[in-house]
């Protein structure tokens, strides 16, 4: 049998980051999306509610939820504000190579003192020369003694200006096949020969803060190699496949936010002597929304086992069973990022000049939306994904 209802525990979470959502995030977005400062306070609070790290285990201090629990999380804290939510989660990004492979040793010390006090975290694996080809980047790190030494340049890191420690990858074998050739370390933000630089002004999602930080014989510790040297391509890869679900379900959350706001303009706007809304263009419009938003989110009802058509609650389902999810997780950001664009474009259509303006929320939603297409894998990246998973499993 299929059970398509929440638990107790997940609506209460739902319940709790959308009441904290609507009362703290939304009003505050605009303030945070023109000033371009950190949403400090706010990202203090919901980490006092637990809405924040949500996946580190018990063991470590942590709520130790699931996939599918954080997107319903994802959802909600994004319907208010994307920028504070990829801060948010950009954590959890960082946190995601030691949940996969991090011993328990690390585990204590990083996720440990994530618990302890609101801190942030970053994932550095992109450069200035190179994003979607992560096989291409050309940070090093050699092994001197006991100790290895980073030298490079990463860039567009989330958090990058507010981290406490950073997952980076770099290359520590100059021949060997991706899989082999590079090595994850936790690399503490106050060590000597880091320089982080400026605040990047980006289109949206302004509330986020994002760097380009250079390493200059940066020494880690032995002991701060996250498994096994050599397999860092596999453990950042890895990484995704728990945080690409959660960036559909943000995705959702704004898509889901455009429908309210335009469905809501709509009704009171008229022209030609009624509401907009009644003008089927415009109804089409909102029923087309919705559309998107259903079946970037529900479609796991018609089937859990044996998708053809897949969403971030069932790329979050599977990878809770412990099953290899890639697939799913990159069908479920590709369909949800494009819901995301089209959803608030069409949100600004309905408000008119309205939605051009700043003192109205849809303009905000479409910049915001746009990154969705590009960070975690560009749309084209996970369309490589799906299609290489097609050519792998032909009969
Ligand atoms: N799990 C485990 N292993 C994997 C996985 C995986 N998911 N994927 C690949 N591997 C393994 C392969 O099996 C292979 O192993 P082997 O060598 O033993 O056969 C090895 O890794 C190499 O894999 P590929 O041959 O597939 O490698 P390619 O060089 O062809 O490239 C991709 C693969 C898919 C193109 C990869 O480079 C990619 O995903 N690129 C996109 C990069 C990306 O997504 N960057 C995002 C950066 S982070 C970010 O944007 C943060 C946003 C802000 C934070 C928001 C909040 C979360
Ligand atoms: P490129 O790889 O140069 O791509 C340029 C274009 O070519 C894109 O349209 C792309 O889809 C296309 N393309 C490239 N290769 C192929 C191919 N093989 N087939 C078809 N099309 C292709 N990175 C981190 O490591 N950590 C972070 O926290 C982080 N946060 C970010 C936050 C923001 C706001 C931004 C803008 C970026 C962030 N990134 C982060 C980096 C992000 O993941 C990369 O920008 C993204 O993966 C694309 O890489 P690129 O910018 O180098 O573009």
């Amino acid at each position: 049998s299929i059970n398509f209802s929440l638990n107790e525990v997940q609506k209460e979470f739902q319940e709790l980051a959308r009441n904290f959502s609507h009362e703290v995030i939304a009003p505050n977005a605009a303030h945070y999306d023109k000033t371009g400062e950190f949403p400090t306070e706010i990202i203090k609070k919901a980490w006092e509610l637990g809405l924040v790290n949500t996946h580190i285990p018990q063991e470590y201090g942590g709520i130790g939820l699931g996939v599918l629990d954080s997107s319903l999380i994802s959802e909600e804290i994004a319907w208010g504000c994307t920028g504070i939510q990829t801060a948010i989660e950009a954590n959890g990004l960082a946190e995601a190579p030691l949940l996969i492979a991090g011993n328990k040793e690390q585990n204590k010390k990083y996720l440990g003192r994530m618990t302890e006090e609101p801190l942030m975290a970053a994932y550095c694996v992109t450069e200035p020369g190179a994003g979607s080809d992560v096989a291409g980047i050309s940070t090093r790190a050699e092994k001197k003694g006991d100790k290895w030494v980073i030298n490079g340049q990463k860039m567009w890191i989330t958090n990058g200006g507010k981290a406490n420690w950073y997952f980076v990858l770099a290359r520590t074998d100059p021949n060997a096949k991706p899989g082999s050739a590079f090595t994850g370390f936790i690399v503490d933000a106050n060590t000597p020969g880091i320089t982080v630089g400026r605040k990047e002004i980006n289109m949206g999602q302004r509330a986020s803060d994002t760097r380009g930080i250079s390493f200059e014989n940066v020494v880690v510790p032995e002991e701060n190699v996250i498994g096994t040297a050599g397999k860092g391509f596999k453990i950042a890869m890895a990484a995704f496949d728990i945080t690409r679900p959660l960036i559909a379900a943000a995705a959702v959350g704004l898509a889901r936010r455009a429908l309210e706001e335009a469905t809501r303009y709509s009704l009171e706007r008229r022209t030609m002597g009624k509401p907009i809304f009644e003008h089927q263009s415009i109804a089409f419009i909102l029923a087309d929304i919705a559309i998107g938003i259903e079946s970037a989110r529900n479609m796991r009802i018609l089937n859990v086992h044996q998708s053809n058509a897949s969403t971030f609650q069932q790329a979050s389902w599977l990878h809770d069973q412990g099953e290899k999810n890639t697939f799913y997780a990159s069908i479920a950001k590709a369909l949800a990022s494009d819901v995301a664009v089209n959803s608030a474009n069409m949100a600004v259509q309905v408000f008119g000049g309205n939605g051009f303006n700043t003192e109205y929320p849809v303009e905000k939603l479409y910049r915001d939306s746009k990154i969705f297409q590009i960070y975690e894998g560009t749309s084209q990246i996970q369309r490589l994904i799906i299609s290489r998973h097609l050519a792998d499993n032909v009969a």
